[in-house]
């Protein structure tokens, strides 16, 4: 039966590819205050500080390579109708073959222009003395979602939710919001959800259906037991 499946995924389903994650032992936030990288008053204060921040993990991102998470997601789109909603903002999904990915958080490879809001494809390194392609302002931004800002396709996503057959959670720990609300609205419309992580997230108790293991492992097997049924 062809399913039509909303995926989740989060930083656990790069770390295999070497790419950091927030909240495990040594992760990004052990390393930077959220506050000071990851918001726009942090952006503000200090620009240089954060484009740092934003240049280093496009350094890595734009060296790492997909692993058998992203790869096996990518192929599920030849079976079934598949969205695949990523937090990340790295192109693995992408990197994979996925076509149909939403960067609800925005993405390492675009920048925007904070006066004009003009977006284009982001250089490797950002400097404050860039300037707007469209506007000429020297008003660049790492078109990434920040902590108190709209995350994209909100819209786009909820009706994937009201359509979908099956909601899984790959590889986040069920933090941070609206992303972490999905499988309780999925839940609220009936359909069947499920999560893959290398442990339990804060709402596993949500899922109808919790594989715990590493993504590379568990996402694999799981595409394979939906590709034969
Ligand atoms: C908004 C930017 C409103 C890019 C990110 C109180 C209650 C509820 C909500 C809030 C609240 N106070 C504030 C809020 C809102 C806030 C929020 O939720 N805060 C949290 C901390 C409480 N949310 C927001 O601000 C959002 N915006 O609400 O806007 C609004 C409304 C109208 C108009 C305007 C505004 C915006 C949130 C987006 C912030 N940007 N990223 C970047 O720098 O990367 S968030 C960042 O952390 C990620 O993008 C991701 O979304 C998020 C969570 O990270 P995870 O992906 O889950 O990673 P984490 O490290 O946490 O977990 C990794 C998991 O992987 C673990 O479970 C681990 O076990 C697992 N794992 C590890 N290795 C493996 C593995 N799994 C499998 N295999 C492995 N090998």
């Amino acid at each position: 039966m062809k399913e039509q499946i909303v995926i989740l995924t989060g930083a656990g389903i790069s770390a295999e590819s070497g790419l950091g994650t927030f909240r495990d032992e040594g992760g990004l936030w052990a390393k930077h205050r959220i506050k000071d990288v990851a918001t726009p008053e942090g952006f503000m204060r200090d620009p240089e500080l954060v484009l740092g921040f934003y240049n280093m993990r496009r350094a890595e991102a734009v060296k790492a390579t997909p692993n058998a998470a992203h790869v096996a997601l990518a192929a599920l789109e030849a079976a079934h109708d598949v969205l695949i909603v990523t937090q990340n903002v790295d192109g693995l999904h992408e990197a994979a073959g996925a076509r149909n990915v939403l960067h609800m958080h925005g993405s390492l490879a675009r920048a925007m222009c904070v006066r004009c809001e003009a977006r284009w494809d982001a250089p490797l390194v950002m400097r404050v003395t860039d300037t707007c392609p469209e506007c000429g302002a020297a008003a660049t931004r790492p078109d990434i979602v920040w902590f108190g800002e709209m995350p994209y396709g909100m819209e786009e996503i909820d009706a994937a939710l009201r359509e979908a057959t099956l909601f899984a959670s790959v590889g986040t720990s069920g933090n941070v919001y609206p992303a972490a609300g999905f499988v309780a609205e999925a839940r609220r419309m009936g359909v069947p959800t499920v999560e893959l992580n290398l442990e339990p997230s804060a709402g596993h108790s949500m899922f109808d259906e919790v594989h715990v293991g590493p993504a590379s492992e568990v996402v694999p097997k799981w595409v394979n037991a939906l590709c034969r049924s």
